[in-house]
């Protein structure tokens, strides 16, 4: 079986450290690993299938230098990604970058391997890795639309706090043993509290009055469906949540689908879970899809205010499906497709 040359941009971070357990417990198929992070980390070593291996600073000529590259995950913000990523690309590599950096260029695909791998193509370099709040959202829909046709989708996030970074979990937590012990919280990585708190804010306003978060979850699920007519509108919600996105989602289809319908396609689909029995109580968490790869769907019923509409609450781990699994998936693609 052939193996590969894989870098990991980011190695240090949140998500980069998830990228790395993802190929181990995936089992990808890696003949040699670099890991790349800024200056800041020159000389760190992080430990993979057992092995230490020394941080390397990214520069311009990581990518010609030393044991070439098949494919290079980015996960190191997208200023960094827009200024290293070509560099890669120019010497034949893979990049799957998940930043927004790419995410909405026209020469670059935005995958979701259960949506839409057929988009991967041997000559662009430069593959998207989606918003979180967007992949789970659309391993979800993708089945739907097929089978009826998506006309709108209305959608409100419930956002975990590390989507924002390990500062941002570190905040909650401080902020909880601070109103524990009687002192007043100290909102820094977000603009107001957040222990016992919900804020309908993540990432910063623009001209419509909506977030940079809500537009990327607009924009992106169009190109991932490939369908420019499904209408989006999304609400999103920072919660005192560690790790998992929820979302409650409304559809509104051109053709009919029962409820049963609706779970009977949804279990037959890639990546997902359904969980949905409201007579014992069961329906997905955020306590319960942290560290799994599944999409969790459930509270499915029909929209009775509407003729075709359809109500679903989905949850799945920001840092896993939303982050380093979709990505680690992506580059499992690549391999499929016999394009490394
Ligand atoms: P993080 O914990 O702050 O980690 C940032 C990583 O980027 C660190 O490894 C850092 O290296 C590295 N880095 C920063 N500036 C660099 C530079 N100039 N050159 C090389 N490496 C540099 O952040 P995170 O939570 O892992 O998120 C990282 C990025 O992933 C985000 O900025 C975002 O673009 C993306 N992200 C995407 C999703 C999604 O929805 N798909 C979710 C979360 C994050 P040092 O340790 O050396 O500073
Ligand atoms: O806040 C969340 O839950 C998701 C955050 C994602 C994020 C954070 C910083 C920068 C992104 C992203 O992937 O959209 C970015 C970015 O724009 O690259």
């Amino acid at each position: 079986m052939s193996s590969y040359n894989i870098g990991v941009v980011g190695a240090t971070g949140l998500v980069g450290r998830e990228m790395l357990n993802m190929l181990d417990k995936r089992d990808f198929p890696v003949k040699n690993l670099r890991l790349l992070a800024s200056h800041r980390s020159v000389g760190k070593k992080l430990k993979f299938k057992g092995r230490e291996i020394e941080v390397e600073e990214l520069t311009k000529d990581s990518f010609s230098k030393g044991d070439k590259l098949d494919v290079a995950l980015f996960s190191a913000g997208g200023g960094t990604s827009k200024e290293f990523a070509p560099y890669a690309a120019r010497e034949g590599v893979f990049v799957i970058d998940n930043s927004s950096a790419w995410r909405m260029d026209d020469n670059c695909p935005l995958i979701v391997p259960e949506v839409n791998e057929i988009a991967l193509k041997k000559e662009k370099k430069i593959i998207a890795n989606p918003n979180c709040s967007t992949i789970q959202m659309v391993v979800v829909l993708a089945p739907l639309h097929r089978a009826a046709k998506i006309k709108r989708v209305v959608v409100s996030t419930y956002q975990a706090v590390s989507g924002a970074g390990i500062k941002a979990v570190e905040e909650l937590e401080e902020q909880v043993k601070a109103l524990s012990e009687g002192r007043k919280p100290r909102p820094m990585v977000f603009p107001h509290q957040i222990a016992y708190n919900c804020l309908p804010q993540i990432d910063v306003f623009l001209d419509n009055g909506y977030t940079k978060e809500e537009m990327k979850m607009v924009n992106e699920t169009k190109k991932i469906m490939g369908d420019d007519s499904i209408q989006v509108t999304a609400t999103c919600v920072r919660v005192p949540v560690v790790r998992a996105h929820s979302e409650a989602v409304n559809i509104e289809t051109e053709k009919k689908l029962t409820a049963e319908e609706a779970i009977s396609i949804l279990e037959k689909a890639p990546g997902i879970t359904v969980v949905d029995d409201i007579s014992k109580l069961k329906y997905p968490l955020a306590v319960n899809a942290a560290y799994k790869e599944e999409t969790f769907v459930g509270r499915l019923r029909e929209d009775e205010s509407i003729e075709n509409g359809l109500n679903m609450w989905v949850v799945s781990d920001n840092l896993l499906k939303g982050a380093a699994l979709n990505a680690v998936q992506i580059a499992e693609s690549l391999v499929k497709n016999e394009y490394i």
